[in-house]
């Protein structure tokens, strides 16, 4: 059985979608953000959602390294294309892209705090992360031109966390119209029935 700690329209949709996708036993446990569980910081030291703990009791964080390891456990059921393959690299790629520059730069408009020690630089963090967040989704738009996926040509679970990140672009509430291929990569998602049922509590869309 997994743990799965996460609240609704955090990061741990994109880890509950690959959960389910598994067909893997796994119940949720709900952390709020202003009060999590008493000894939280023990599984998830920055007490963020979301953590993950495996059948043999460890807890690991950090989405995208949670989505790769049941992609790896779980080789058969369509998260990844496997170690080995065509299509590996660019799923590493984009899961990576995806985690480590467009994620942190969301939450630095959401947590802008933490990127300044002045008060009256709030709003300008706030600015620069959404500029630099575009860049990233424009990166991301290019390479989706032309093609139905990020990584080869079947779906993976790269596109449902760019959808998931695109859906807390913190203008629109949605990916930007000008970016036509996440948003046609959305529209295809929004109509499969997991994500779909999944997001019935995440509320993206
Ligand atoms: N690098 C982490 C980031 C996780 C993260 O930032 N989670 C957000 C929710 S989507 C959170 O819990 N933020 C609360 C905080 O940072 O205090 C991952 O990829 O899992």
């Amino acid at each position: 059985m997994y743990t799965l700690y996460s609240r609704p329209g955090s990061g741990g949709f994109v880890v509950e979608v690959a959960l389910t996708m598994a067909g893997a036993p796994y119940e949720i446990v709900r952390v709020e953000k202003a009060s999590p569980p008493a000894g939280y910081e023990k599984l998830s030291p920055l007490r963020q959602v979301p953590a993950l703990t495996l059948p043999d009791g460890r807890t690991i964080t950090e989405s995208a390294a949670i989505c790769l390891l049941l992609q790896e456990t779980y080789p058969q059921v369509g998260i990844g294309p496997a170690a080995g393959t065509q299509d590996r690299p660019e799923f590493l790629r984009w899961m990576f892209f995806l985690s480590s520059m467009l994620y942190p730069t969301l939450m630095r408009f959401f947590f802008c705090e933490r990127s300044t020690t002045d008060a009256r630089g709030l709003e300008a963090v706030k600015q620069a992360a959404i500029v630099e967040a575009d860049r990233g989704f424009q990166v991301v738009d290019e390479a989706l031109s032309g093609r139905d996926w990020l990584a080869g040509g079947q779906k993976s679970i790269a596109d449902v966390y760019l959808a998931m990140l695109a859906h807390w672009h913190p203008v629109a509430d949605r990916p930007r119209d000008e970016w036509t291929n996440i948003v046609r990569v959305c529209e295809v998602l929004k109509r499969d029935p997991l994500v779909a049922k999944l997001n019935e509590v995440h509320r993206f869309w």
